[in-house]
């Protein structure tokens, strides 16, 4: 489950290490004031909001974004190219659920009901209105990661066209092992970032508009189109053969539209109040 992720030893280790610090740091002279050599606290690995939310800190870096020619099932709107995250962010462990939602919104619209079940059926419009709810609530900037920050944590570093094991069978729920119904949040395994469901379960909406094929250009942040009709969903569904849970694999949906198979996870930006790296 995704609270196995969460570690007490990692949410105190930024106040810990200020501890030990002013414990140790006795005066000499000539010494640095520890006032301004102290270090600065690392930013905790993992952490968790007032609806229950953890989210993982994904570090900044490079992948190649899309899929090689060669890959298996492929679509020519997945142009393989280098992208760099220039930032951390912290993203949903899961999707959202069914919980976490009616805590934030106070109704819940699902057909299919359960807490620990992904909200789907809803529009990326309410998605959308979701993390601004949120927002208010926590006094924190929740969003919906764009396309890049959402393949570059799905990857989690791997190049392949599953993460993890690479077997889709062991980390996404799609058509031929869910009975071709929306399934618990973690419960298959998660990626080497510690990420659930990115492959399968409920597809999960973006921030960005679906503008056909990928440059070749190398890119920093992309945004995605500056406009469109549909905004990209991602990593398949339960109601998708596993070989649409793909990394790469991307699909345009209307904004207005909310299919029964379509949910979303969340990121929060740190760098809106502090964090570069
Ligand atoms: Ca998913």
């Amino acid at each position: 489950m995704a609270s196995n992720c969460i570690s007490r030893r990692e949410l105190m280790g930024g106040a810990a290490a200020a501890a030990t610090v002013a414990v140790c740091g006795g005066y000499a002279p000539g010494a640095k004031d520890n006032a301004t050599s102290k270090p600065k606290p690392k930013a905790p690995r993992t952490v968790t909001n007032s609806v229950g939310m953890t989210l993982v800190r994904v570090p900044p870096g490079e992948f190649l974004m899309g899929s090689a020619r060669r890959e298996k099932g492929r679509h020519d709107d997945e142009t393989l190219h280098p992208v760099t995250i220039s930032r951390a962010f912290y993203i949903g462990v899961t999707e959202v659920t069914q919980a976490q939602w009616q805590a934030v919104m106070g109704f819940n619209p699902c057909k299919t009901k359960g807490v620990k079940l992904p909200v789907h059926g809803i529009s990326w419009s309410h998605a959308v209105e979701f993390c601004k709810k949120l927002s208010a609530k926590e006094g924190k900037g929740y969003r919906l990661p764009t396309e890049a920050q959402w393949e570059y944590a799905c990857r989690a570093g791997a190049k392949a066209a599953f993460a993890g094991s690479g077997d889709p069978d062991k980390m996404a729920w799609h058509m031929d092992n869910s009975g071709e119904r929306v399934q618990r949040v973690a419960t298959l395994a998660p990626n080497a970032w510690g990420i659930y469901d990115m492959h399968g379960n409920a597809m999960e909406w973006t921030a960005d508009w679906y503008g056909g094929p990928h440059g070749k250009k190398a890119a920093t942040d992309p945004k995605g189109a500056k406009q469109g009709k549909e905004r990209v969903a991602r990593g398949g569904s339960w109601l998708h053969f596993g070989r649409a849970c793909r990394s790469a694999a991307r699909v345009g949906v209307r904004p207005t539209w909310a299919p029964e198979h379509v949910g979303f996870r969340v990121v929060m930006a740190p760098h809106d109040a502090a964090e570069k790296e």
